[in-house]
């Protein structure tokens, strides 16, 4: 590992291989058949403190810092994406409760956080996906209550039996725009919300995503992170760290992959020797290796940042996400290409990896949404 850390950083992340490798690996294929993890499986995250690994002791958590998360989720995505996502979305609601819940809302909701509860976070609707702020969904003011009424969809974490609540941002003030809008948490079985169509994906299969139904939902004003108005910059910030954590699943994919061409082009005997010893392919592992690595760098670097007090990493995480999200895409492609005809065949983890990989530069904001908060960031710095 090309990165110092502490004792305790790397008896966490070893502690997450372990698991990985033994309870998760060797069901990876099946779980992405069935579109469905094994029960129990995030119970055993959760008792392992990996679900409140961001979490302060005080809460029931571990209290680790973003890059321990980072890698964290890196390690488990080297052997499952879809548990990797799982991780990243619910570390990024447990972060959204730390940073805007109150104290009896982080009460509340963190130390189930921690023992096995999953949260999620709603902000896409059907139209309106990289356009985020033009999202439809109301909570208009009732009393000392919101009724909610809208559709989210994509949502991950939610699925028929999976998800016990969601951090939802909807408009209070309609008229007011993203400066109208609020962060509330929906328990599942809230009547009125409900779970609509579960999608039947290309990869990270086993991780449910679902579209989230309200209908007159009615919710205490209680329920709202923060002030009324702010759910907009509590969406945009919150993605920020999200991006970090999906652009450590990206590294980790990545990782797996370069190091499932390692060994079948080491056993891989063609012409008389294995694949390896060729030039040409001792070059693309090279290049394999350098963009993953420079991928690992920009994710720690921007995990590193987001713990900083008051210190924003719009552009750091994005280009973190961004670049390595892509690198995961055209590694896990090279990594396929390797394995040649083999690599396409279920037999061989890189075909699950491939599909898995192709999700990363779309979520969480698109590759090119990242390069809107980038360019944006560069352009004001230097105007
Ligand atoms: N942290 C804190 N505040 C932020 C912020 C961040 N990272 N990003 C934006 N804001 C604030 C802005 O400062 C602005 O506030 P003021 O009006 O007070 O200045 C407000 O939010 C609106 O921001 P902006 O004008 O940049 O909004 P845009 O509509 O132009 O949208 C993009 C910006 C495109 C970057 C945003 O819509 C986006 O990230 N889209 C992708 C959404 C996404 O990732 N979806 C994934 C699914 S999650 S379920």
């Amino acid at each position: 590992m090309s990165i110092i850390l502490t004792d305790d950083q790397k008896d966490i992340i070893s502690l997450a291989k372990k698991f990985a490798e033994n309870e998760v690996a060797p069901y990876s294929q099946e779980m992405d058949e069935q579109a469905k993890f094994r029960p129990g499986l995030i119970q055993q995250m959760a008792d392992l403190g990996f679900m409140g690994i961001n979490v302060p002791e005080e809460y029931g958590g571990v209290g680790m810092d973003s890059v321990t998360k980072a890698l964290v989720i890196a390690e488990i995505a080297k052997y499952d994406a879809s548990l990797a996502e799982v991780l990243s979305v619910h570390t990024l609601s447990n972060d959204i409760i730390l940073k805007r819940g109150n104290e009896e809302q982080k009460r509340k909701y963190l130390p189930k956080a921690c023992t096995g509860a999953v949260g999620a976070f709603a902000l896409t609707e059907p139209n309106a996906g990289s356009d985020a702020a033009s999202a439809k969904t109301k909570a208009i003011a009732d009393g000392d209550d919101y009724v909610i009424n809208g559709t989210k969809c994509f949502i991950s974490n939610m699925g028929p039996d999976e998800g016990d609540y969601v951090i939802l941002i909807a408009l209070t003030e309609p008229e007011k725009k993203t400066k109208g809008m609020s962060a509330i948490i929906v328990d599942r079985g809230t009547p009125g919300f409900t779970i609509g169509k579960t999608e039947n994906k290309m990869g990270l299969r086993a991780a449910p995503v679902s579209e989230l139904i309200f209908d007159d939902c009615r919710v205490p004003k209680t329920q709202r992170l923060g002030d009324e108005g702010r759910g907009f910059m509590i969406a945009m910030a919150g993605l920020d760290g999200g991006r970090i954590g999906m652009g450590a699943q990206a590294v980790g994919l990545a990782q797996a992959a370069i190091k499932a061409s390692v060994e079948y082009t080491t056993q891989r005997v063609q012409f008389g020797k294995p694949i390896n010893a060729n030039q040409g392919i001792q070059w693309y592992i090279a290049d394999m290796a350098t963009t993953t690595e420079a991928a690992l760098q920009l994710v720690v670097n921007a995990a590193r940042l987001y713990d900083m007090p008051g210190c924003r990493v719009s552009k750091e995480a994005a280009e973190a996400k961004y670049f390595a999200s892509e690198n995961a895409v055209k590694v896990c492609n090279k990594a396929l290409q390797l394995h040649g005809g083999y690599g396409y065949m279920k037999d061989y983890p890189i075909e699950r990896m491939y599909r898995d990989a192709r999700i990363i530069p779309l979520y969480e904001g698109t590759s090119e949404i990242q390069k809107i908060v980038i360019s944006r960031s560069v352009l004001s710095e230097f105007k």
